[in-house]
């Protein structure tokens, strides 16, 4: 038996020294990407809720640059609810991924989402939307997220500043706040913009809130609408909401109404959608934006769970990101700072 193994071996290594057989033809199963053949390639998920948003193609844009710096494998999935989430979790384990970053469609999802990783010994991160298990209490899954409370802040404070720099009266300006209280990151950026505008002075009663059934333009829009209709007699308008889809929905409502640049001041949240407005010719509603890091929601995640997955580094519990004001003047300065661009 010890002979047939002395002349296996041998005949192996004649092999390799004299032709150059591939390591496929010995075995191991090919891998045309991979730099070092005997190391196993690490590969990686990035699944997003919302494919088609910009802030989620920034995310994968940054996340892709991680990999290429590191050369692993990312495998960039839409998963826009549950089911495609859970079957998107399979096709990454059947492809060899050992992990993946997730924006969820539903925080909701969290156990499931954390049993079946678990069955693949997966390794998870989560950005932006946090997992809420069965408890409804956040789930202990390593997170970053925007700072959602202090972002909000940022907003109510720019605003009332942009109200007061434009000398407007109380009576005759309303603030419209398009919200999405299902999801904790949505609901904390628009109470703190309500804080926020309260405390520096503005009526709370002169504050009018619509849900919006689906966080992108036409679900703002339609909730806009409904504010829109129920007061008739504003003639002026703030306009905030959990992102730039948000107030853009609605700035595109208060157009259809004759609003504009004039007696609208919208402030969103983002790094992509809104900032398409501040290239038009002439100003619209969308006055400025609270420009959030899709390089870091994006390039940093995929970084921590990389080196988790291979060199066993345990992320952060939790990343808070800032965001930072940008207007039609200063955007692209503001996007060059945050190596945005
Ligand atoms: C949530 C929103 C996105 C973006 C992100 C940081 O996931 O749906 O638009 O604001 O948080």
């Amino acid at each position: 038996m010890k002979t047939r193994l002395f002349w296996l071996a041998t005949l192996v290594l004649a092999c390799i020294l004299s032709t150059g057989c591939e390591p496929s033809q010995l075995g191991e199963s090919p891998d045309a990407d991979a730099s070092s053949p005997a190391e196993e390639k690490i590969r990686l998920g990035f699944l997003v809720k919302m494919p088609e948003e910009l802030w989620f193609q920034n995310e994968w844009r940054f996340a892709q640059q991680c990999a290429d710096k590191y050369g692993f494998g990312l495998i960039k999935v839409g998963t826009p609810d549950g089911e495609k989430l859970l079957s998107a979790i399979d096709v990454l384990a059947a492809k060899g991924a050992q992990g993946f970053v997730v924006c969820t469609p539903d925080v909701r999802l969290g156990p499931a989402v954390m049993a079946k990783a678990r069955s693949h010994g997966m390794k998870v991160f989560t950005v932006d939307d946090q997992f809420v298990g069965a408890d409804g209490e956040f789930m202990t899954v390593p997170h970053m997220g925007i700072s959602a409370r202090e972002i909000g802040r940022q907003v109510g404070r720019e605003l009332y500043k942009e109200f007061v720099n434009r000398g407007w009266l109380t009576e005759e300006t309303g603030a419209l706040g398009v919200t999405f209280d299902e999801l904790d990151t949505a609901r904390d950026r628009t109470d703190g913009t309500i804080e926020a505008l309260v405390e520096a002075g503005f009526a709370r009663e002169r504050i009018y809130l619509g849900a919006e059934k689906t966080t992108d333009i036409p679900g703002a829009f339609d909730a806009a609408n409904i504010v829109l209709t129920q007061h008739p007699e504003v003639e002026r308008w703030f306009v905030f909401s959990m992102n730039d889809e948000g107030v853009l929905g609605s700035v595109r409502a208060l157009e259809g109404r004759g609003f504009s640049a004039a007696n609208t001041i919208g402030i969103g949240i983002g790094a992509g959608t809104g900032l398409t407005e501040f290239e038009k010719d002439e100003p619209t509603g969308y006055f400025a934006t609270c420009m959030i890091s899709p390089l870091r929601h994006g390039y940093e995640t995929t970084e921590l769970l990389y080196k988790w997955v291979k060199d066993g580094v345990e992320p952060p519990a939790d990343t808070r990101t800032a965001g930072v004001m940008a207007y039609r003047h200063d955007y692209k300065e503001v996007q060059k700072k945050l190596g945005l661009e």
